[in-house]
């Protein structure tokens, strides 16, 4: 059998990966019921805290005189330092250049004002179908803070549920932050204590059932240090063998561990401050193996991780990785750990998510990721049709469709008893 032409199978594997829809299976998005909490349009984009991280080291302001500007001040700052005063070729800058290009505005003319016009000329709901349609997204899975006040008040309403935003419960007050936190879950009508008696334990229980029944979450999800360390005596630890994992098996959704930040390493960056470190990868190894009937999601945030990660994903299969998270959403590291993931576990694996934290984020985020994923997926498909194996677009699209979210869903749906 002739081999295939390679040319022709190389532009369908790309037309393919452009033309599928996204499940975004992290970010910090929220749908319009939340109000504020959703931030969307070019002030927004522009003060997004990579950004503010690249202004600050650019000029010498003192932290404070920067917090204290207005939004729009903040972003004219970051535009004339970043895009003016020098080229914008980071990736963080690259893609406020690549939002406003797909939004088919006029890039080269500079003009901050007319970006600031577009979007005083558009609802929100008409904003989000805009956004969902450019970036071709499905669904994009949020972050939901039962400790965060604001937040809190949402849940307390009858929200205008949108199918497009799921929800997952993200519970780091509770696993970072015990000696707070337990007393907002005693002021919540929790009878808990400050140390972790079986009564305490229980009502922690009680706690994560309470809202994963109220918000419906795909998963429960935590951001660990990156020295985290399981099992062992602490808190943290005793609280995930006790109340997670049990919650999370009873309810057969996944635990999702993010592994790897320094927490406040720039304390006068504030929201931009966290920096990053090489984690134990023996703490995924021991839960896997320890906990066969629970499920777990795991990004790491070190590069020196990714390849211990994918070779765990190879020995569980109630383990499932997922994107290239947050320092590691750059093209050059995408591009390695996309090759790296596809060769060690074919399409088991969710090889991008976005971390929106700006609804216009997902357009720069997903059009960067669709091309890389792309580009590495159509070598992979050329590898093998040099072989004389026919690769069909049928089973091209049915591949991209598992990568794209349907691997995700399979894993949510999983039963492991
Ligand atoms: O903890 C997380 O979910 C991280 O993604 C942080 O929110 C981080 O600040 C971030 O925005 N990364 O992109
Ligand atoms: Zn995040």
């Amino acid at each position: 059998m002739p081999v295939q032409d390679l040319t022709q199978l190389r532009s369908m594997v790309e037309r393919t990966v452009a033309a599928v829809p996204i499940m975004d299976v992290h970010t910090h998005l929220f749908s319009p019921s939340f109000g504020e909490m959703l931030l969307w349009g070019f002030d927004e984009l522009v003060c997004y805290h990579y950004l503010i991280a690249e202004t600050m080291r650019a000029i010498n302001m003192p932290y404070e005189q920067y917090w204290a500007m207005s939004r729009k001040e903040q972003a004219d700052l970051i535009w004339q330092t970043l895009f003016i005063d020098n080229s914008p070729y980071s990736e963080a800058c690259r893609g406020v250049l690549t939002v406003l290009d797909k939004l088919g505005l006029d890039v080269a003319s500079r003009d901050v004002n007319s970006y600031r016009e577009y979007f005083k000329n558009v609802t929100v709901e008409e904003y989000v179908d805009r956004v969902f349609a450019v970036a071709n997204l499905e669904s994009v899975v949020m972050t939901n803070d039962p400790f965060d006040p604001t937040e809190r008040i949402v849940w307390q309403q009858e929200i205008a549920s949108d199918p497009r935003f799921l929800t997952a419960l993200r519970i780091d007050p509770l696993l970072i932050a015990w000696e707070r936190s337990y007393e907002q879950l005693a002021g919540w009508g929790y009878g808990v204590d400050r140390n972790l008696t079986a009564e305490t334990l229980s009502e922690v229980r009680r706690f994560l059932s309470d809202w994963i029944k109220k918000i419906n979450p795909v998963y429960m999800a935590v951001s660990l240090s990156a020295d985290f360390v399981f099992p062992d005596e602490s808190v943290q630890a005793k609280l995930i063998a006790e109340c997670v994992l049990p919650v999370a098996r009873e309810f057969n959704i996944p635990f999702a561990l993010m592994i790897g930040v320094k927490r406040q390493v720039n304390p006068g960056l504030r929201v931009a401050g966290d920096g990053i470190g090489k984690a134990d990868i023996k703490a995924v190894e021991y839960l896997c193996a320890h906990y066969p009937h629970n499920k777990f999601l795991v990004t790491m945030l070190a590069r020196e991780n990714q390849h211990e990660l994918a070779v765990t994903a190879r020995k569980f299969r109630n383990l499932h990785i997922f994107g290239c998270w947050w320092f590691l959403n750059n093209p050059s590291l995408i591009e390695e750990m996309t090759r790296m993931r596809f060769e060690l576990l074919g399409l088991g694996v969710t090889p991008q998510h976005s971390d929106a934290r700006v609804l216009d984020q997902v357009i720069y985020k997903w059009s960067h990721s669709r091309e890389i994923i792309g580009r590495v997926l159509a070598d992979k498909y050329c590898d093998i049709a040099r072989t004389g194996w026919q690769v069909t677009e049928a089973e091209v699209r049915r591949d991209v469709q598992k990568l794209f979210g349907g691997g995700f869903r399979e894993f949510l749906q999983l039963e492991l008893g």
